[in-house]
């Protein structure tokens, strides 16, 4: 039996700001060869970590496209929804969702707890599914599994189940903290987008190959290929391979950080004006900074002797009014 993993296809009409290529042909490319790869190796099931669409109701024209593609897969789908899938990241509205629509139609099949077994006479497999719900890394219990009268078991998880630790800003769940207590001989994670080296502890893989699609132009992104991961169970065993996707371009190719650049002046720009705001505010002896008018005078009260003083306080003058309302045209007078 064999099964393929991808996740966090994000299918959208519109691109996202960061890509000079014509998004949606790439996405449809991508799409096109995961359902060939998926034919040519007749896989028992296409299993997605979830995220699916990049947003609860796509647009129908876009999304028919892709169905299109998708109605080509000979093997059924399964799929754990994921943060994008659902409204305001909450789980109850799945039945307003499209995904929730294409689950109680059958068109694709919803994983959660409730374990389904697929065999073929010789191996048995089971497979569950960790939804994205906001709570999913408070304690790690969402990746934690029985395994029951099978050969082989896969948990296919939307969270952010990490290789490593990430700080005490981002909400996640160790491998190492869960690798002891789950029984899933596979752990197939999604949702975060970068993925990372395949983990093997305590006799357990976990897998998380990255999302099929690059939405962002981070520098890490620039530098990965979207892949998607072959999962061969022969012998009451598994073992798995990762496949490139080849119609993937190079980063340089389809990213475009200019904008990502741009922030990151305008952010330097920033600090560097706060800077100088601070030393005329300490040198004047305020200690309101953020009164923006008492500034604003200072700054005006200092270049009196200047030609362009007339004319900067008119200008300041009508943009502080602008801005503040009329109460304020009295700025620099
Ligand atoms: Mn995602």
């Amino acid at each position: 039996m064999r099964f393929l993993y991808v996740t966090d296809t994000h299918l959208r009409g519109v691109a996202p700001r960061n890509r000079v290529d014509d998004f949606v042909a790439t996405l449809k490319a991508k799409l096109h060869e995961v359902v060939e790869l998926a034919n040519r190796m007749e896989v028992t099931a296409v299993l997605h970590g979830g995220d699916i669409f990049d947003v609860p109701m796509p647009g129908l024209a876009a999304t028919g496209e892709f169905a299109g593609i998708l109605r080509r897969l000979e093997a059924p789908m399964y799929i754990v929804p994921g943060n994008h899938d659902l409204h305001g990241q909450n789980p109850s509205t799945l039945t307003r969702t499209l995904l929730g629509f294409l689950g109680r139609w059958e068109v694709i099949l919803i994983l959660d707890r409730k374990p389904v077994y697929l065999e073929d006479g010789n191996v048995r497999v089971q497979i569950t599914g960790a939804p994205y719900h906001y709570a999913i890394d408070d304690g790690g219990g969402d990746y934690v599994i029985e395994k029951r009268d099978c050969d082989v078991a896969v948990h296919i998880c939307h969270g952010a189940l990490l290789d490593r630790s990430f700080g005490p800003m981002v909400k996640y769940t160790l491998i190492d903290d869960i690798a002891g207590r789950t029984e899933a001989d596979y752990t197939l994670c999604g949702h975060y987008h970068l993925g990372y080296p395949d983990v093997y502890r305590e006799g357990k893989w976990f897998l998380n190959p990255g999302a099929m699609v690059r939405l962002s132009a981070s520098q890490a992104e620039m530098e990965r290929r979207p892949a998607v991961v072959v999962l061969i169970v022969e012998g009451g065993r598994a073992r798995h391979e990762t496949i490139t996707l080849k119609s993937a371009r190079p980063g340089l190719e389809v990213l475009d950080r200019g904008r990502i650049e741009d922030a990151s002046f305008r952010a330097r720009k920033r600090q560097e004006f706060l800077q100088v705001v601070r030393q005329i505010t300490a040198q004047a002896g305020y200690t309101a900074r953020t009164d923006p008018e008492a500034i604003l005078l200072h700054v005006l009260n200092g270049m009196k002797d200047k030609p362009e003083f007339a004319r900067v306080r008119e200008e300041v003058s009508s943009l502080w009014s602008e801005v503040f309302g009329e109460e304020a045209k009295s700025c620099g007078g």
